[in-house]
């Protein structure tokens, strides 16, 4: 059986989406033969529910590198033989190693006739590394499945086309829809130059996100603070507004994650930021980025930041504001992929106004203030045309309910020029 699918990283659409369903069918997608067009068409066949239990094996090492990788994927890789595992391996930190060359490693000379299953297109470029696809080439690996294509430019299909061309058999879109929802940070980063944003909301029953009288702490649970470290650690990076860090002087740091620090963002156009606040004291001073305006000339502020080892970001406003498309593609040039949003109502209001936010995550406290501040106050929607959420989920998270859902900005923007229109 031969069908054609269209294959594509737009995270704004439904990814891959002949991918998905095909692959709920349990079909294979293999690449047509080198001399075809490589411009993401492929063959579909048949995976075997042993072969979709080898990705998954590989997906879990992937995940193990979860807050250590970015900017680069999460990748992992498994080698099979005569039904055995003879090798497993993720990559581990940024700058280290490759999946499939750790595997490969763990394999040794067994691996030669080996089948590799590995979450991402075997890179063919010299990175910090030299290409996977001379690795596995070297160990005489036989065959390698891949769930999915490298957007990075600069492998983007070579690596599939390069083992093919030596002979290995190469078959891509074993699970494709987990292993892009696993990279979504890396894809945007690597495809759009801008990193990836999630927004963190704890809120009550009643939508507020401080009372009355703006006191904002403890409204959702130990438990939900728990996963809001484990997602800071993840993400690699936090901003906030500098409201949130005069009224609460967060250190927004990890506590009950183990691994590295996340960088602190603050949006601060007017330098109000206190000398005192534990973002320029503590520690980790080193990973506080404050965003001030460009016309701002405190000298003697801008030094002593400087002198405890925060950076300053200096970037022009417009009408009082950031630009945040400018602030993203800063950051971007920081290295920074995947910005996690914690507070306050202004900021949230601001990124999802520009269209800026990639992901929502909201906790929901069976709690009501009656009184408040709610986090969303953006005009130009309606009942009729909603700011529309996608892939929407529920779960319990102690006593507090998380709502995680897509956020398409494409989507948005078109549903308030109708509105308005209206
Ligand atoms: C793989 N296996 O485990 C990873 C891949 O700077 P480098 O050398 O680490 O290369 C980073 C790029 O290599 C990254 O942008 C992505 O295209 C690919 N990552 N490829 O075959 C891996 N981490
Ligand atoms: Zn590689």
């Amino acid at each position: 059986m031969q069908l054609r699918a269209q294959f594509n990283y737009d995270l704004q659409r439904s990814v891959c989406v002949n991918s998905i369903v095909l692959c709920r069918k349990k079909f294979r997608i293999h690449l047509f033969s080198p001399g075809d067009d490589l411009q993401g068409f492929f063959i579909m066949h048949h995976f075997s529910q042993q072969e979709i239990k080898r990705m998954r094996h590989a997906l879990d090492l992937a995940r193990k590198g979860a807050g250590y990788v970015l900017p680069n994927p999460m990748v992992g890789a498994v080698i099979v033989k005569e039904g055995k595992t003879i090798g497993a391996g993720f990559h581990e930190r940024f700058g280290g190693a490759h999946a499939e060359v750790n595997a490969l490693a763990q394999a040794g000379n067994a691996a030669k006739g080996a089948t590799l299953y590995v979450t991402l297109e075997p890179c063919s470029h010299y990175g910090k590394t030299p290409p996977c696809v001379d690795a596995i080439l070297a160990a005489r690996v036989a065959r390698v499945v891949v769930a999915m294509q490298d957007p990075n430019p600069q492998v983007a299909g070579n690596g599939i086309a390069r083992l093919q061309e030596q002979g290995v058999q190469v078959d891509v879109g074993l699970l494709t829809a987990e292993a892009v929802d696993l990279n979504k940070p890396f894809i945007k980063f690597i495809t759009k130059h801008r990193p990836f944003v999630t927004l963190k909301i704890a809120q009550t029953l009643d939508g507020r996100i401080a009372d009355a009288h703006g006191a904002s702490r403890w409204i959702s649970s130990v438990e939900a603070r728990k996963l809001v470290h484990q997602w800071r650690f993840e993400a690699g990076a936090v901003l906030v507004g500098i409201g949130t860090v005069l009224q609460d002087d967060p250190r927004l740091t990890i506590r009950h994650a183990d691994g590295p620090q996340p960088f602190r963002i603050v949006l601060d156009r007017n330098l109000r930021i206190p000398l005192t606040s534990q973002l320029l004291t503590d520690e980790f001073a080193k990973k506080t980025i404050l965003i001030t305006s460009d016309a701002r000339s405190d000298s003697l502020k801008i030094e002593q930041i400087a002198a405890n080892g925060a950076r300053l970001l200096q970037l022009p406003l417009q009408n009082g504001r950031f630009e945040l498309s400018q602030v993203l593609a800063a950051l971007a040039e920081l290295g920074i992929a995947h910005i996690f949003i914690e507070g306050g109502a202004d900021i949230a209001s601001a990124f999802l106004q520009a269209n800026s936010v990639d992901r929502l995550c909201v906790f929901v406290a069976p709690k009501i203030f009656g009184a408040g501040k709610t986090a969303f106050q953006i005009p130009g929607y309606s009942a009729k045309y909603p700011l529309q959420l996608r892939s929407a989920s529920w779960c319990a998270i102690g006593p507090d309910m998380l709502l995680e859902a897509d956020v398409f900005a494409g989507e948005q923007e078109e549903s308030r020029k109708i509105s308005n229109k209206d």
